[in-house]
């Protein structure tokens, strides 16, 4: 049986589109992923179908009803017992390790918010976990949702083309990637580093980790925060930032 992903949302097609392309529509066609669509205006009772109303206390924006979207998740429960996940600005926000621990249940529910939010009662009565996926402002969750449907569907096992890519990633080992090269040897008149056309494959595997470390350092130093180094790493480090400073000398 594959992962199943529930999705409330006013905008299915949108959230459906995720799998017309690209890694999720892989995931579904191996049968490793199922995505279904709920619309909470399907749950409404009231001749316009309304889902959103005025904020208590007033001020801009429009807040979606608590009662759609608890008939919503109320029947998504009797078809899913994965645990509901609220994408929103306020949520932790998405790292690969979360991913992780997502990607090893079996469902999840991912109710996406649109105009200022859900009222807050929806939270505390059904929502066990908010996520964000970082510090910028979207029209609603379903960008969060599909970013999180893409990060966990490939992560599954049987979906990637090989099958080790997902674990040699960039940040499965907590580093920035190394650079990548491929033919033409030339490309506006810039080569590629000797290293890497040496076939000596114990120094290619060194000068990568070296740059991986590197970039780190010098992009993502929060990355290196609180991890420990061996000697090896140390050195590879102290020598990519010597050579790195020469250049920024030149
Ligand atoms: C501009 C509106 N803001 C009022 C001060 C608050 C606000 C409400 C609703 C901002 C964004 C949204 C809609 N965003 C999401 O539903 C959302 C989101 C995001 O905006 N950024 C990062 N991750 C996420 S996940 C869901």
């Amino acid at each position: 049986m594959g992962f199943r992903f529930d999705v409330i949302t006013l905008f299915p097609e949108l959230v459906e589109s995720v799998v017309a392309s690209g890694m999720p529509r892989r995931a579904v066609e191996q049968g490793a992923v199922e995505l279904h669509c709920w619309n909470p205006r399907d749950y409404t009772k009231d001749k316009h179908r309304t889902v959103d109303d005025r904020p208590y206390g007033g001020g801009p924006g429009m807040v979606m009803k608590a009662d759609c979207l608890l008939d919503t998740i109320r029947d998504v429960k009797r078809n899913s017992s994965g645990k509901v996940i609220y994408l929103s600005p306020q949520g932790q926000p998405l790292t690969q390790s979360a991913v992780r621990d997502m990607s090893k249940q079996e469902s999840l529910t991912l109710l996406c918010g649109r105009y200022e939010g859900v009222d807050e009662r929806v939270i505390e009565l059904a929502v066990d976990e908010e996520w964000s996926i970082g510090d910028y402002v979207l029209s609603g969750g379903e960008l969060g949702a599909m970013v999180l449907i893409d990060a966990v569907s490939r992560l599954l096992p049987n979906v990637l083309g090989h099958q080790d890519s997902a674990e040699q990633d960039s940040f499965s080992n907590g580093l920035l990637d190394c650079p990548h090269y491929t033919r033409p040897e030339l490309v506006g008149g810039l080569g590629v580093p000797s290293v890497l056309k040496s076939g000596n494959h114990a120094e290619i595997t060194k000068w990568r980790k070296q740059q991986s470390l590197g970039r780190t350092q010098k992009r993502r130093p929060d990355l290196l925060e609180g991890k420990e180094l061996n000697e090896e790493e140390l050195n590879l480090l102290s020598d990519y930032l010597k050579v790195s400073l020469k250049k920024e000398a030149d």
